[in-house]
């Protein structure tokens, strides 16, 4: 019998027999963790979201009853499903109830719009997509519909509150019927990476891989039954759900609470009122949350406080550090294809300031090359690439992006600049890969440039990170507009707002040129543009 390609690359078998006698790989499904908590943990508080509580005993029935409601209404293992949540316990009672079913989700975020969710509908060929029904002004119904056109294969998008025409969310249905937890080897869910081409690419995650990933990461947080974290970032993101985030904490037993977003008047208010004890916060953030009033004192029960996902200046980190005195502070550098890089607890301030912490296994591979793929020498910066128990060998059904992005034994070329320090440790330095990091969120260049020339007065297009105090990026389009056109930036902003890319991908500012600098071979000259910006920018100063 022939099996159809399931569209993305397994381990080899060789490797993935050394992961297993190695430990990392349990042969359990994700699915397990809930089952486990309730075991282990029963009546300990496992999640809270605003009035309504959870314990592990609670919250593992929740998640049985949802994958009874989600099976009576004829979704099936195997089927793909898009869902795109905010910060409500439903989010991780669905995702969870998926992972029981076999059921496979992929997390968008809430400020996905049409063109990124018509992209992984069409990529997965989702059967379903889940929405609430409004966040932040925003009527996800109004997506889902023009989603709904765009996607034939879509047989249902599910609504969390008022559905009007839509499906409502399910009712819960009693457990006895739910078919065998699926197979650990197998596909989990779906990351969405960050990106550096035309359209988001997608991370096929399998459970045994990303259940090592959050075992370890709650081990080396020594995260505890008598942990509280406080989840301000969007659930769905790879670091605040298993780095060690949520995953990490109901393996350890503590307790994880919601908060609708990052406001700094909300956040102190949920910290104070749930006794929080631990954070999960990006540079920008942190800087933000630092500069309040009292930010101390509100801060002050916090006994691990986590900062990644963008480079943090070590002065911030500094600063961090002896505000907040009773606190364990870690740098993360992980991303959502994998490979996760932590200080450890107990570190010498040194390492806690000047590196990213170094990789959760001993088998994750490290290798630093420079432009023509040969190893520099130790210490020396390069080009970042590695291969390991829980980073994915390949993204999901894309062919000629992975012969780019992989080299042929599988190491994943993460794009990032750093050292390799001679005790393992990395500094991350910069970056080669085209994309910008706004305080935390990614953003590749192609994917923005592609929506720019679509634009009748756009000639020619690039896409550029500019340092900012407070994001760490902005985004800068510059263009050369067809003679005689102009346009100015509210109505760049309203174009790509209509052509349905997400809000935080579109540009602060607007650089009109008359030319794009070249590189010799005849692509954007980046380096030269950004150097003939910041040095216009200093002169008007
Ligand atoms: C996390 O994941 P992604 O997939 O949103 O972004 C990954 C990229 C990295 O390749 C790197 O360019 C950047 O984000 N990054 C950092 C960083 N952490 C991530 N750059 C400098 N310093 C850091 N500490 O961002 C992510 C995933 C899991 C845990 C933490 C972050």
């Amino acid at each position: 019998m022939t099996h159809p390609d399931p569209g993305w690359t397994p381990w080899p078998a060789a490797l993935a027999s050394y992961y297993r006698a190695a430990g990392y790989w349990l042969g359990q499904p994700l699915s397990q963790l809930m089952v486990r908590g309730a075991a282990c943990y029963g009546d300990l508080p496992a999640l809270i979201c605003g009035e309504r509580h959870w314990s592990y005993q609670q919250l593992a029935q929740a998640v049985e009853q949802l994958a009874g409601g989600l099976l009576a209404q004829g979704w099936q293992p195997g089927d793909k499903v898009v869902i795109q949540l905010p910060n409500r316990a439903e989010f991780y009672l669905l995702f969870l109830a998926l992972l029981r079913l076999g059921i496979v989700p992929v997390l968008a975020l809430p400020a996905h719009r049409r063109r990124e969710i018509v992209s992984f509908c069409q990529q997965v060929e989702a059967v379903a997509y889940v929405v609430v029904d409004l966040w932040q002004g925003f009527d996800y119904r109004v997506l889902a519909r023009e989603v709904q056109a765009a996607c034939p294969t879509l047989r249902q998008v599910l609504v969390l509150g008022e559905a009007q025409e839509l499906t409502p969310w399910p009712g819960l249905s009693s457990p006895a019927a739910l078919p065998a937890h699926p197979a650990a080897d197998g596909l989990a869910f779906f990351q969405l990476s960050g990106g550096t081409t035309g359209l988001p690419k997608l991370i096929p995650r399998t459970h045994d891989d990303y259940y090592y990933s959050v075992r370890e990461s709650a081990r080396l947080c020594g995260l505890t039954p008598a942990q509280r974290f406080l989840c301000v970032l969007p659930a769905a993101h790879n670091y605040p759900l298993s780095s060690p985030g949520a995953l990490g904490l109901w393996w350890a037993g503590g307790c994880v609470i919601l908060a609708e977003g990052p406001e700094p008047a909300t956040a102190f208010e949920l910290v104070a009122r749930h006794q929080i004890t631990h954070l999960a916060l990006v540079p920008s953030l942190l800087q933000l949350w630092l500069a309040q009033p009292h930010a101390e004192a509100h801060l002050a029960g916090i006994r691990l406080l986590q900062v990644g996902g963008a480079p943090l200046a070590p002065t911030l980190a500094q600063h961090a550090i002896q505000r907040l005195p009773a606190c364990q502070f870690q740098q993360v550098f992980g991303m959502a294809e994998g490979l996760v890089n932590y200080t450890r607890l107990g570190d010498a301030e040194a390492l806690l300031l000047h590196t990213q912490g170094r990789p959760i296994s001993p088998d994750d591979e490290i290798v630093i090359l420079d432009d023509e793929d040969r190893p520099v020498p130790v210490g020396a910066e390069g080009n970042l690439l590695t291969r390991g128990p829980y980073t994915i060998r390949g993204y999901f059904r894309a062919p000629e992006h992975n012969a780019l992005a992989f080299t042929p034994d599988g190491f994943y070329r993460t794009g990032d600049r750093v050292r390799l320090r001679p005790d393992g440790y990395l500094q991350v330095v910069g970056r080669s890969k085209d994309q910008i990091n706004r305080g935390g969120e990614k953003i590749a260049a192609a994917e923005l440039e592609a929506c720019l020339l679509q634009h009748s007065a756009v000639a020619a297009a690039a896409a550029l990170g500019l340092p900012d105090a407070a994001l760490g990026e902005r985004i800068c389009a510059c263009l050369v507009l067809k003679p005689g056109a102009s346009l100015a930036l509210p109505a760049l902003r309203r174009f790509l707002r209509a052509l349905g890319l997400a809000e935080y991908k579109l540009p602060d500012r607007l650089q009109l040129l008359e030319r794009l600098p070249l590189t010799p071979v005849g692509k954007v000259h980046k380096r030269r543009l950004l150097e003939t910006l910041q040095a216009a920018t200093v002169s008007k100063d």
